[in-house]
Formats: structure tokens, sequence, C-alpha cells
């Protein structure tokens, strides 16, 4: 069975994992916490990364470079971008883009680089998996596209021009960059949010209400995906 990775980047967003784990041990590299554990016969390792791509990519690739993880989930909030997405609602990335790089100056598209792409897809296979999760949980978990950057999101006019470039139902600051690490150390991935606020101007408040009880619908849905992975 394959090493399986658990990401967040608050440790509000592992806290519930960590619970459910029980015993772990944990090792200091490259100035974060990495928790490691045997859940039901299979080696986890656990971490948060600290907020935005750069420490994201940090921790995506020492999971896998160094912890030797084979397949990698990320668990955390994000903000709403679709209507359809209320508060609490999870979202699956079905692709992943960064909404904040930009070189259009040059004549590219937004979130483009050269021998880079604009969106990185998720693993079928997991997007699969996490389809008959949600069907045995009864619950309604909606498929988009997720857009990272280094900000907080907080303006209406913002949020329009990512819909505009990259047609996005959520955005948030890590899925991005470690959609970028799995996809170029061939890793499948699986990126899951669940929404804390709609990254309007009441984001910041939203956020502060809702983010350790969204954390907690994220992440216990994450653990019904490693029962999944684990179970076939
Ligand atoms: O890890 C960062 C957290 C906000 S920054 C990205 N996470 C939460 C997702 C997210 C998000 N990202 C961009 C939820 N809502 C978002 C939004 N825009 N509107 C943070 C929060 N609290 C303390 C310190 N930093």
């Amino acid at each position: 069975m394959k090493k399986i990775a658990i990401m967040g980047a608050m440790p509000e967003e592992v806290a519930p994992i960590l619970k459910k784990i029980g015993t772990y041990k944990t090792t200091e590299y490259a100035g974060n916490k990495y928790y490691e554990a045997t859940y039901n016969g299979v080696e986890l390792v656990v971490a948060y990364s600290k907020i935005g791509k750069v420490f994201s990519t940090l921790t995506a690739t020492t999971m896998i470079e160094h912890f030797s993880c084979e397949v990698l989930l990320f668990s955390g909030v994000a903000g709403g971008i679709n209507p359809e997405l209320k508060i609490g609602d999870l979202i699956v990335a079905t692709k992943l883009s960064q909404h904040d790089l930009d070189i259009t100056v040059f004549g590219h598209p937004m979130g483009y680089v050269p021998e880079g792409s604009v969106f990185v897809e998720t693993d079928k296979d997991l997007l699969a998996l996490s389809k008959e999760v949600a069907d045995e949980l009864g619950k309604n978990v909606i498929e988009g596209v997720i857009a990272t950057g280094d900000q907080f999101v907080h303006d209406e006019k913002v949020k329009a021009n990512i819909v505009k470039h990259f047609n996005a139902d959520a955005l948030e600051m890590e899925g991005g960059s470690v959609a970028v690490v799995c996809n170029a150390l061939n890793i499948p991935f699986f990126i899951l949010r669940a929404i804390s606020d709609t990254a309007d101007t009441d984001a910041s408040f939203s956020f502060d209400e809702f983010m350790e009880s969204s954390a907690i619908i994220s992440a216990e849905f994450i653990m019904k995906m490693v029962d999944k992975v684990i179970s076939k």
C-alpha cells in the first residue's frame, strides 16, 4: 500500500486529522513539523505547510522527496466564488491554476509561464473515489476549478477577474502550487476544500467565524478518502 501524505496550510486544517489518527511521531524538518503515523495498516505523513504558494511547495516537495509519500491529499478551507457554494460546502478541484502568475505583457495568458501550463489536472482515480465517498455520505460535493494565489481575496473585483481568466469556482492560497509539485514528480494528488467565506468585503469576518468548523468538515471527508484509498 502506498504511503499517503495529508497536507493542510494552517494548524486548524490538520488538527482534526491528527485527532482522528491519535498517536503519531513528530519530526522537525526544514522549519515544519511532520507527523508520521500508521493508520489501519498504512503509513501516513501529516503536515501543515504555513500559508501560501512557497511554503506549500516546500511541504509538498518534502513529503514526497524526503518522507517518500506516493499519493497526496490536501484538506482545508477556501473562499467560494461559484454562488452554489455556501459556507461549509465542499469543493473538489478538477484542475488548479495560479491566479497571480502574470507575464501577460509578453503575450502569455494569465497563469502561464513557458514550459508550464495554465491548469494542472487532478488525478482521475482519486476524483472517482471522492464521488464514491460523497455518495456513501449522501453529501453534495461540487467539482470545479480552484484558483490559487498569494493573497487573501476580499474584493468582488478581484474575484471577477479570477473568474474572467480561469472560470474558477473557489480560491485559496496553496492548492495550485501543490498541484504543480505533484504533477512534476508524478504523484497522484487530490485537493479538497470546505468554504469558509465568499472572498467578498466580509471575507475576513466570515473566515474567522467559520474556518474552524469548515476545516473539520473537510478533514472528515479526507479521512473517508483515506479509508477508501486503503480499501482499494
Ligand atoms: O491558508 C490561507 C488562509 C487565509 S490567510 C488560504 N486559506 C486560508 C484558504 C482561504 C482563502 N484564500 C484566499 C479561505 N478564504 C480565502 C480567501 N482568499 N478569501 C490567513 C488567515 N488567517 C490568519 C492568517 N492568514
